[in-house]
């Protein structure tokens, strides 16, 4: 069903603990943690507790839930006192999705290019 924990997701698994995380902040529907192979100085990824394999469908499924998500983001970066900062949800592996459960990734602490590569 929509929403419930997949034993194939790397994600869920660290939602469970069943994988150790660095976690920063836990809400009741989000988990934000840092990512294992950071691409910034602050590169921290907030996701939901509920799995959805992107953010498109976690606005469709659970639209407050996405809304969680994304305000987590900016206490991220409050909490690492970044000034700017980029949220990115890549979609689709061509976009270099790798992990298909719904989430953001927190990049901060140096400047970043626009357009992105
Ligand atoms: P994406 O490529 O957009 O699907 O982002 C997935 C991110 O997840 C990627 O930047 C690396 C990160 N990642 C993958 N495996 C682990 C893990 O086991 N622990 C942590 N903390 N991050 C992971």
């Amino acid at each position: 069903m929509a929403g419930e924990p997949q034993d194939d997701c790397l994600f869920c698994k660290i939602v469970a603990g069943r994988i150790p995380a660095t976690v920063v902040r836990e809400t009741e529907t989000t988990v934000a943690f840092r990512d294992i192979n950071p691409q910034a100085p602050t590169h921290i990824l907030v996701i939901p507790k509920v799995h959805h394999p992107d953010a498109v469908a976690l606005a469709n499924a659970e639209p407050a839930i996405l809304a969680d998500v994304v305000r987590e983001t900016g206490e991220v970066a409050s909490d690492e006192k970044l000034d700017s900062y980029r949220v990115v949800f890549n979609t689709g592996s061509g976009a270099g999705q790798t992990v298909f459960h719904a989430h953001a990734h927190v990049l901060g602490g140096r400047g970043l290019q626009w357009p992105p590569g």
